[in-house]
């Protein structure tokens, strides 16, 4: 082997090393970000309305999942719908179906978005808690 070929071989291996490496470093805050639709149930959410859900709308992919965390000190429910008298009230998610079991301090509720479009979503224990999905 020459050392021009060598020398050719050695590049071509350092190139595809810092691209791995390169493209390793985007892939990683890439994953994080299509597993970052995260929402929180914010301390004092009760009185919070619109508010009490960061973010809020919460846009995501379709096929995406949405974890909601509750991080405040009393329990909840994330219940799609517009309200305790919608007759579509859970028909898409429902963490606490008939108030069982709530989503106690510290709890997480997950679901898988699969179709384009928007979901109202609100707590059948405080309804002036309103939120909503955007799946584009
Ligand atoms: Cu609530």
């Amino acid at each position: 082997m020459s050392t021009r070929q060598t020398i050719a071989i050695l590049t071509t291996v350092i190139i595809a090393l810092a691209l791995s490496t390169t493209l390793g470093g985007f892939a990683a805050p890439l994953v994080f970000a299509q597993g970052g639709n995260n929402v929180s149930i914010v301390l004092g959410a009760s009185t919070l309305a619109d508010k009490a859900w960061s973010p809020n709308p919460v846009n995501v992919k379709v096929g995406d999942t949405v974890t909601w965390t509750n991080d405040d000190n009393q329990a909840h429910t994330v219940t799609s719908g517009k309200g305790s008298s919608d007759p579509d009230l859970g028909k898409v998610f429902d963490s606490s179906p008939n108030f069982n079991p709530l989503l106690a301090p510290k709890q997480t509720f997950q679901h898988k978005f699969t179709t384009a479009g928007e979901v109202p979503y609100f707590c059948q224990l405080h309804p002036t808690m309103i939120g909503k999905v955007v799946m584009s």
